[in-house]
């Protein structure tokens, strides 16, 4: 077996986007596209001898030929040892958690997330740094700009290593170890949460009901809940990573997990509902004929974190994207705690946990996490939950309630205009950014703007500086319209419109979300004529 140099061509799209790089599989299939990116990305990195690299992805199509890929190009780079998931299956959160256990410099996530998959979907790489995250901008913008000049790859030509069978490998002299993709993961999660607890609850007979979308959440969620903690068999369902995700969207909201929504508003409705994404790191949490919002779940877990073991000590701060509602804020102004407003994107939350600023941060996109890795964590989010629910005796639904209660209700929607043209997207945000000096003190549709901006964020820790991260637009009373184009896509281009409204009168608590928000919706029109630019008369999906 020999490591061979072959020649290739660059291509001019492999910037990576809010969390890596996502393109069809079509694209990823073409002669040396992977090739191209991971070769650009090793450029980029420092040598590698004497390091450690994590791989594993979550199963979709392509997933088991990129793992060979990229294992023959480790081995190129000069790896010393590649801890790969067992099947080349390792959920996101997961990684973060094997790269921070085994001290390796890094890892590399396959996964589109939320995106559907399989022949005609969605595929995705990234790369991790040594403390689990994913790679800051200062990394991403290398590798791109590596990608655009590379003229050369350089892969081992050995046929690849027995992926499904645990054990040791050696690939042409770079040590291969096919890990358990679960073990390292549920050991962490022993150390946080009162498994006690939590078995109890499910001993006396509370029902839940985790669809994993058929996604790599299911072997987790089993091994833990079904397995651990005594939930009866049939607790998770869709259990079985698929590499198409059985046709499903593998995104956690009300919408695409309609069948979970479905469970739980039907008359014998389990306890509680919860679902996780492609990659499992997303969740959604439903209570009984009760859906919880992303930001309302963030509020929720950092009011109630000491009464989980592993947060017992209280938390240092908390940390939310920006279009995500202040709900965490109003928490962390009652806990005296610091909360920190970031840009979309989790690779913001590393450098505050890595300084010790925040132990919680979350985003409206379903995504919550700690500072036990460096990603977001669906099934954490799940059992963070059950442990609230153990530990206070309430219902979800109560302790949401209970949030309102003492802090008011950010009523909140995100309206996403999918698959428009790039220039149509690109005219309709240059538009809003052209208007937003006029705004501050006018009034329009109604409302009374007191700012209106487009975000820039200087990181605390580094000083780096992120600019145009999202056009927000505040009114006097505090409900806020943002707009953002989605990084995440892989169609032309997705505007994402966030909603929010405080409302403090708990009269008006049960208001549903989308009639409270109409006025918004009318500024929205108003400031960046969606239908008159997109022609889209409705938005394709309101979460
Ligand atoms: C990724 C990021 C999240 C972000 C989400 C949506 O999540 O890690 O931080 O909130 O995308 O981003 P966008 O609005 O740009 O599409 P995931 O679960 O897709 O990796």
């Amino acid at each position: 077996m020999t490591i061979q140099t072959l020649p290739t061509t660059p291509f001019t799209d492999q910037r990576p986007g809010t969390s890596g790089l996502r393109k069809k599989v079509t694209v990823f299939a073409q002669a040396h596209y992977l090739e191209n990116f991971v070769q650009a990305l090793f450029d980029v990195l420092p040598a590698a001898t004497g390091l450690t690299l994590v791989l594993g992805g979550d199963g979709r199509y392509y997933n088991r030929v990129a793992v060979q890929t990229i294992l023959r190009m480790a081995a190129a780079k000069g790896y010393a040892r590649v801890l790969v998931g067992q099947g080349g299956i390792l959920s996101t959160p997961a990684v973060s958690a094997v790269i921070r256990a085994s001290q390796a410099s890094g890892g590399i996530v396959l996964s589109a997330s939320h995106n559907p998959g399989g022949p005609d979907g969605d595929f995705g790489i990234k790369y991790n740094i040594g403390n689990g995250g994913p790679a800051p901008e200062k990394i991403t913008e290398a590798v791109f700009a590596r990608s655009k000049e590379l003229q050369q790859i350089r892969i081992s030509d050995s046929a690849g290593i027995a992926l499904d069978v645990l054990g040791d490998y050696l690939l042409d002299g770079m040590q291969v170890t096919v890990i358990d993709p679960v073990s390292t993961y549920a050991e962490l999660m022993r150390t946080l949460f009162d498994f006690d607890a939590i078995r109890k609850l499910f001993a006396g007979g509370f029902r839940l009901r985790y669809d994993a979308m058929n996604a790599v959440g299911g072997p987790y969620a089993k091994a833990l809940l079904e397995g651990e903690l005594g939930a009866p068999a049939g607790t998770v369902v869709n259990g079985v990573p698929l590499e198409d995700f059985g046709g499903l969207h593998p995104d956690p909201n009300p919408v695409n997990a309609e069948d979970l929504i479905a469970h739980m508003f039907a008359a014998d409705a389990p306890d509680m509902g919860a679902a996780s994404d492609g990659d499992a790191d997303r969740n959604m949490v439903v209570g009984r004929k009760f859906v919880v919002s992303p930001s309302d779940s963030l509020a929720v877990l950092a009011a109630h974190a000491t009464r989980v073991p592993g947060y017992a000590k209280g938390l240092a701060g908390v940390a939310r994207s920006m279009p995500t509602s202040t709900a965490a804020d109003r928490v962390a102004q009652a806990l005296g705690i610091p909360c920190f407003e970031t840009p979309t994107g989790w690779k913001f939350f590393g450098n505050l946990l890595d300084a010790g600023k925040v132990t919680l941060c979350g985003e409206e996109s379903y995504g919550t996490g700690s500072d036990h890795v460096r990603e977001k964590d669906g099934l954490w989010a799940v059992l963070f939950w059950l442990n609230l629910v153990a530990a206070s005796g309430k219902s979800v639904e109560a302790l949401v309630r209970e949030l309102w209660a003492a802090h008011g209700r950010c009523v909140y929607s995100r309206h996403d205009y999918e698959a428009i043209p790039t220039d149509q997207a690109d005219s309709l945000m240059a538009g809003l950014r052209a208007a937003l000096p006029a705004l501050p003190g006018s009034s329009v549709a109604g409302c009374a703007i007191a700012l209106a901006d487009d975000f820039a964020y200087t990181d605390p820790v580094d000083g780096s500086v992120s600019n145009k991260q999202g056009i927000r637009v505040i009114l006097t009373d505090g409900s806020r319209v943002v707009f953002r184009l989605s990084g995440t896509g892989t169609e032309g281009a997705t505007l994402r419109v966030y909603l929010e409204r405080h409302e403090p009168d708990a009269s008006r608590h049960d208001i549903e979300a989308q009639t409270a928000l109409q006025p918004l919706v009318a500024l929205a029109e108003a400031l960046a004529h969606i239908r008159g630019i997109t022609g889209m008369a409705q938005p394709s999906v309101m979460t």
